[in-house]
């Protein structure tokens, strides 16, 4: 009798044996078989599953956090379009630059600029779209291909510039153009303010500001004049620093009409004798301004336009 026991215990014992070693097997060939597969994660029965938990190969998509579907990249991310387009993806998506279709609405007279056409525009969006899309029409492509920001905000008729007011305009310009130079000194240059450079030779003018007279809109002619023979070496280096600011594309040391643009589009409707001023600039009348011509126009003394300050 108790050779039957523990026949039976014996048999027990080795088909348990049997049982656990088979599973053991099983799940081996199972993990071989996943791990033969690195970039998949099983998570679920179907191949779909399967797919999405895939983990990424590559930097076409964001990576998938959380475990939520990883979002792919837009093709137009890289794209950047001339001035008046935008990307757009087409049916087979991929990016194409086409004209703008929608500028921001609901801006105010503020955001209004006046075109090389005597035309006032909504925005420069505006302009730009418009010029984008007269191109792309065979009869104003021509018309259109110059078609610039002639002055910020909308059209008007200006009158006349008279002899005093285009003999007093340099003085303006200097007090202009030195308050800007403080603004910017105080800008971080991430933010597009001065660089270090450009704060060292300009030191003095931030260090004497407390000292030099704010002028007002229609100031007297007099004592702006009697400021700047004052402070003549103060006010001389924002003049050259905005030469240099403007002189970009090509940096040859003379103003085109394109370079001069940013500083023009401002000043005309404040200023209307800002047109006849930058024409009587340019003494040779090559269409440019050299640092000559520019500092003659706003005053300095032939000995002290000095190419060495355009940092
Ligand atoms: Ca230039």
């Amino acid at each position: 009798m108790k050779l039957w026991i523990a026949v039976i215990l014996v048999i027990i014992f080795v088909q348990a044996d049997a049982r656990k070693r088979q599973r053991a097997a099983h799940d081996d060939v199972r993990e071989r078989h996943v791990s033969s597969h690195p970039n998949q994660v099983r998570v679920g029965a179907n191949f779909e599953e399967t797919m999405v938990a895939e983990r990424p190969r590559g930097r076409k998509t964001s990576p998938a956090r959380d475990g939520a579907t990883p979002v792919p990249r837009n093709p137009c991310d890289k794209v950047r379009c001339k001035a008046g387009s935008e990307c757009s993806l087409d049916a087979n998506n991929l990016p194409n630059c086409v004209c703008i279709r929608e500028c921001p609405d609901g801006l105010s007279v503020d955001d209004a600029v006046c075109g090389s056409d005597n035309r006032t525009y909504a925005s420069e969006c505006d302009l730009k779209r418009t010029k984008c899309l007269g191109k792309a029409k065979k009869s104003q492509r021509r018309k259109m291909k110059s078609l610039k920001i002639r002055y910020l905000g909308p059209c008007k008729t200006f009158t006349p510039c008279r002899k005093k007011e285009l003999r007093e305009y340099p003085n303006r310009m200097r007090v202009w153009l030195k308050n800007i130079f403080l603004q910017m000194y105080d800008t971080p240059l991430s933010e597009g303010g001065l660089t270090d450079k450009q704060r060292h030779y300009g030191r003095k003018v931030y260090s004497e500001r407390e000292r030099l007279q704010e002028f007002e809109q229609g100031a007297d002619h007099e004592l702006m004049e009697k400021e700047f023979r004052k402070f003549y070496h103060i006010y001389k280096y924002p003049v050259h620093w905005k030469f240099a600011d403007l002189d970009r594309r090509p940096k040859d040391k003379k103003l085109s009409k394109k370079e001069l643009g940013p500083l023009r589009a401002p000043l005309i409707p404040m200023e209307h004798c800002t047109k006849v001023f930058f024409k009587r600039a340019d003494k040779n009348r090559d269409g440019k301004i050299s640092l000559e011509e520019w500092g003659t126009a706003l005053g300095l003394e032939a000995g002290d336009i000095d190419a060495s300050l355009l940092v």
